[in-house]
């Protein structure tokens, strides 16, 4: 198993989805988009490898939710076969880099350094990075946008990790349940289409998935009914939008990104309700 570590937004997800050449993990913009660990799959000639994704590391460490994706990153840290630390040289190294290498410190695992971005067009920190290369096993740039650098890094793993059973059967692409990659999905386009808001205390919950079958004028279709929860009412004022225009918009552009992934007809129906109890 190769842990994928780092500070929010470096991109860990994308890098995890060009892996496995399917979307396993969301993405967007904003900071600590993946709450879970996520293991993306890769099965290739010479074995099979186990890409973990985690929680980002993000600065503002004092708020209880932060506090936990961070202890979800360090639990999945515990049981690793190899580090992959990928790093972002388009940003200044800061805080959030110091609590990667702090939660790093303890771990005896073999490291490589990714330098991902290799697609930007200026990698300021880069030299930084590969000024801290004796701490690593291997340093390579990668980029989870274009696929650079990926088959060199799956040929160094395959060296590194220890052989065995493979954990999944060929066919599997992620240890996700269907029903969670549709929540997923459905939380990336919140975060999406949500202004600058960061919204956090969001939970999407699943409420019923079934197989509408073909009518006289429509073909199959996969009914989803699903909930967004929001911590207060004015974030829920603030998702549905005035008319109902945001909500609309994320239940459209969730439906076809569903259709994307899922390889077939979506009909999604979206409430928005509060939950007080996300903080
Ligand atoms: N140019 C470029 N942008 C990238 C690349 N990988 C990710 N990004 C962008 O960086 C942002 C964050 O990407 P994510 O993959 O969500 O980053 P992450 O490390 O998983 O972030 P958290 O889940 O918040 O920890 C998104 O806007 C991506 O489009 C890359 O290889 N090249
Ligand atoms: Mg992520």
């Amino acid at each position: 198993m190769a842990v994928l570590v780092g500070r929010t937004n470096a991109g860990k997800s994308t890098l995890l989805n060009a892996l496995v050449g399917r979307k396993v993990s969301i993405v967007t913009p904003k900071p600590q988009t993946t709450r879970d660990t996520i293991h993306g799959i890769v099965h290739h000639p010479k074995g099979q490898v186990v890409f973990v994704d985690t929680p980002g590391f993000f600065h503002t460490r004092g708020t209880r939710m932060v506090q936990e994706l961070h202890d979800r990153t360090r639990e999945a840290l515990a049981d690793v076969d190899v580090v992959l630390h990928l790093v972002d040289p388009t940003r200044e190294p800061g805080p959030e880099d110091a609590l990667v290498a702090e939660a790093l410190k303890a771990i005896t695992s073999p490291r490589i350094l990714c330098i991902g971005k290799s697609d930007a067009h200026e990698r300021p920190h880069r030299r930084h990075w590969m000024g801290q290369a004796l701490s690593y096993q291997a340093v390579l740039d990668v980029s989870g946008a274009t696929g650079s650098g990926l088959a060199a890094l799956i040929e160094k793993l395959i060296l590194l990790v220890p052989e065995g059973e493979p954990l999944y059967p060929p066919s599997d692409t992620t240890n996700s349940t269907r029903d969670f990659q549709i929540a997923e999905i459905i939380r990336e386009q919140v975060y999406l289409q949500a202004s600058d808001e960061v919204p956090y205390r969001t939970k999407v919950s699943i409420d019923k998935v079934e197989v509408m079958p073909a009518t006289r004028d429509r073909p199959e279709r996969l009914g989803i009914d699903a909930t967004v929860f929001a911590g207060d009412e004015r974030y829920q004022r603030m998702l549905i939008g005035k008319g109902g225009a945001r909500v609309k918009q994320i239940r459209e552009f969730s439906r076809r990104e569903l259709q994307r992934v899922l390889g077939q007809k979506v009909a999604l129906s979206l409430d928005i309700h509060v939950d007080g109890s996300l903080t």
